[in-house]
């Protein structure tokens, strides 16, 4: 049976995924059936012209409430939340924004039937002793940051109301995204778009991570794909709920800088890892995704070559239009 037309709450609309995944929605269910939400940051023109923006606090339950029920909303992309290396520098407020917020909204999902509600888990869940490569879908998850905690607390809890309350609950455990419209805040994968900004503007970037740290990446393009096919699979083909592994592509920094410098001959890049070092240590390399191929037909389009030819490509036309931060 056909879906009825979803009337959908972004939260976090303001962040790196957060704002093009609205945009992505409205093209596909029309502007005005999307209501991005953001707190403090202002938004994009584009965002705030082509749809309803509606600044909500997820830590106030009564905020979310109001807006759900002011726009009718049915469906819910809770994107907002506190990464990982500002979760270290504020694990307090890490805590009330990642834990606080979702319970918030799942609570108000469950109370205004809500049919469909997303959630981002994050490789934040794996810890020291997981698997370096190819971390299994099930496997030990202890993370050493608070970022980590409350994913994995997150996805305990989207599984819970899952099969407590018969709330559809999705979720995937983004790796780092690439991307060129927004720039992330506050992350430990920071450093792979961080790069591309400097190698245009000063063909010069430190990076605060070793040369050999290898992480699990994903460009933003596949990272939309994959939020909205989970959302818009059928329900029982899935077996998991709040927790699937998707693998993009996995490279070192070292690798990075050297597919930027085919580009860029003059391009250098100098290493000065910093606290974040230990927060990458921490994660796999690289990821199985199986799961997620198996259950709802995932497979990425980008690997690294391909997307920093993109990349490059569409920070240097910013530059040119003197649009880039
Ligand atoms: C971070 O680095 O904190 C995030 C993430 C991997 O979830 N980009």
């Amino acid at each position: 049976m056909a879906r009825k037309t979803p009337r959908i709450l972004v939260t976090g609309a303001v962040g790196q995924i957060g704002s093009e995944l609205t945009m992505a929605l409205r093209k596909r269910y029309g502007n005005n059936n999307i209501v991005a939400a953001g707190h403090r940051k202002d938004p994009s023109l584009a965002l705030r012209d082509s749809g309803p923006f509606d600044r909500i606090d997820v830590t106030d339950r009564e905020q979310i409430e109001q807006v759900v029920t002011r726009h009718k909303i049915n469906t819910i992309y809770h994107m907002a939340a506190i990464l990982s290396a500002v979760g270290e520098e504020k694990p307090q407020l890490a805590w009330n924004v990642n834990m606080g917020g979702l319970y918030n909204v799942l609570e108000v999902a469950r109370e205004y039937k809500i049919t469909r509600v997303f959630l981002p888990s994050s490789i934040a869940v794996f810890g020291p002793e997981t698997p370096r490569d190819c971390a299994p879908q099930e496997t030990v998850l202890h993370p050493t940051t608070i970022y980590g905690v409350s994913k994995v607390a997150g996805e305990l809890l989207g599984d819970y109301y899952c099969h407590r309350f018969g709330l559809d609950v999705r979720g995937l455990r983004y790796p780092g995204i690439i991307s060129s419209e927004t720039p992330p805040g506050g992350g430990t994968t920071d450093y792979a778009v961080e790069i591309f900004y400097e190698a245009i503007k000063h063909r010069r970037y430190t990076c605060f991570v070793r040369e050999d740290t290898v992480l699990p990446m994903m460009y933003m393009p596949d990272c939309i794909k994959a939020t909205i096919d989970l959302m818009e699979s059928d329900l029982y083909c899935l077996k998991h709920h709040c927790n699937f592994n998707v693998a993009g592509m996995s490279f070192s920094a070292g690798e990075l800088a050297a597919e930027i410098k085919k580009h860029l001959p003059e391009f250098i890049c100098d290493y000065r890892p910093d606290f974040r070092q230990e927060i990458a240590d921490s994660w796999p390399k690289s990821l199985d995704d199986r799961p997620a191929r198996e259950e709802w037909g995932w497979k990425p389009s980008y690997d690294l070559a391909s997307m920093a030819t993109d990349m490059l490509k569409c920070l240097h036309a910013r530059y040119e239009k003197g649009t880039l931060p």
